[in-house]
C-alpha cells in the first residue's frame, strides 16, 4: 500500500492518480498539510498529515500497512528564496523523517524527488552532466542536494530502497503552479487564453529544462518499476525532456492563438533561473532503465491549450 505525502501539490496530485489508476484507489492513501485538493477529491482513501510530525506520519504507515511512501512535499525555489531557513527546515525534516520510517518500518520502496534546481552557476549550462561540479546558490536547490546525500546514505548504511530524479521545470493544467520559477511556463498558457497576452517574468532568451506533467509522471512509475540491480544511483537521475526559451514558447503559441502579445519583466526569480543549467544530459536514465521523453514543445503546447480550453 503506498502513502503519497504532498498530494496537495502540482505533482503530488497527478502522481495519485497515476498509482491509483495503476494499482487502484483503496491501495494508494492520498496526505497532505491542508484538505483534500478538488482534482484528488472522492478518487481514493485521505488524510491530513503534517509531514514535520514523524510520530503522525509513523502512526499513518502502521495503522494503514504502507508499503512505499512518495514524498512529494517541498518548498520550491521562489518561496524558498523568500524564507530560506523555513524552506531548509520543511525540506529536510520531511525527508529525514521519511527516511527513518523507511528504515524502522522497513519499507519496501520509497520515492523523492529532486530537482535540476541542484545545479549552481559553476555547473556546465549545456547538456549537464549527472555527475559534475554541483554548487547549488538557491535554498531549494541547497535543500535537493543534502537530500540526495542523506538518500544514499539511507541506502549504503540500512538497505533502504530509495529512489531520486531530478525533475526539470514541470508543465501542466490540472492544478495551480506553486512557487517554482519555472512556473512562468504555466502561468503563460492560463494569460494567453484569459487575457491574450502575459507579462513574463522571466528575459525572452532564458533557456531552462522543462517536462511536460505526462512525461515526469511516466519516468516517475517507470523508475520505480524498474528492478533494483538496474538502479545505479540512490542519489538521483538527471531527467531531462525539452529546453525552451520565453520567447520560443510564446512563438509556440501564437502558432495557435495569432494575437497572442508577450512583455518581459524579470524579477527576483530571474537570478534564480540564471543559476540553473539550459539543458540536462540524462544519458545514465535512458541507459540504466530505458527513460525516453514523449513530448516535445509543439505537442506540449497543443495538449495544454485543448486541456485548458476544456
Ligand atoms: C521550481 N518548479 O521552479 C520548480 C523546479 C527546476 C524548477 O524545481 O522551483
Amino acid at each position: 500500500k503506498i502513502l503519497v505525502i504532498g498530494a496537495g501539490g502540482q505533482i503530488g496530485g497527478e502522481l495519485t492518480l497515476a498509482l491509483r489508476k495503476k494499482y487502484g484507489n483503496e491501495q494508494v492513501l492520498a496526505s497532505d498539510l491542508r484538505e483534500q485538493s478538488p482534482l484528488i477529491e472522492g478518487t481514493g482513501p485521505f488524510t491530513t498529515l503534517d509531514a514535520l510530525n514523524k510520530e503522525a506520519m509513523q502512526e499513518i504507515v502502521k495503522e494503514h500497512g504502507i508499503t512505499q511512501i512518495y514524498h512529494l512535499a517541498a518548498v520550491l525555489s521562489a518561496v524558498g528564496e523568500k524564507q530560506p531557513l523555513m524552506a531548509w527546515n520543511i525540506n529536510m525534516t520531511a525527508l529525514l523523517n521519511v527516511l527513518e520510517i523507511a528504515r524502522e518500518e522497513k519499507l519496501k520502496r520509497v520515492y523523492w524527488p529532486s530537482s535540476i534546481a541542484v545545479f549552481g552557476p559553476s555547473s556546465p549550462k549545456k547538456d549537464c552532466p549527472q555527475t559534475t561540479i554541483v554548487e547549488p546558490s538557491t535554498v531549494y536547490g541547497i535543500s535537493k542536494y543534502a537530500g540526495e546525500s542523506w538518500c544514499n546514505y539511507y541506502f549504503e548504511k540500512y538497505g533502504v530502497d530509495v529512489r531520486s530524479l531530478r525533475y526539470p521545470g514541470i508543465i501542466s493544467y490540472k492544478t495551480p503552479p506553486g512557487g517554482g520559477t519555472t512556473d512562468y511556463a504555466i502561468d503563460i498558457f492560463h494569460s494567453a487564453l484569459k487575457a491574450g497576452s502575459y507579462n513574463c517574468f522571466l528575459k525572452e532568451d532564458t533557456y531552462l529544462p522543462m517536462m511536460y506533467m505526462e512525461d515526469a509522471i511516466r519516468a516517475t512509475l517507470e523508475l520505480m518499476d524498474a528492478p533494483l540491480e538496474n538502479i545505479k544511483t540512490h542519489r538521483s537521475y538527471n531527467l531531462s525532456a525539452i529546453s525552451f526559451s520565453p520567447e520560443e514558447i510564446a512563438a509556440e503559441i501564437k502558432k495557435h492563438i495569432p494575437d497572442f502579445t508577450i512583455q518581459y519583466q524579470p524579477d527576483f526569480r530571474q537570478a534564480i533561473a540564471d543559476t540553473w543549467p539550459a539543458s540536462i544530459d540524462d544519458s545514465e536514465a535512458r541507459q540504466d532503465w530505458n527513460w525516453q521523453p514523449e513530448f516535445d514543445l509543439a505537442k506540449m503546447t497543443a495538449d495544454m491549450l485543448t486541456n485548458l480550453k476544456g
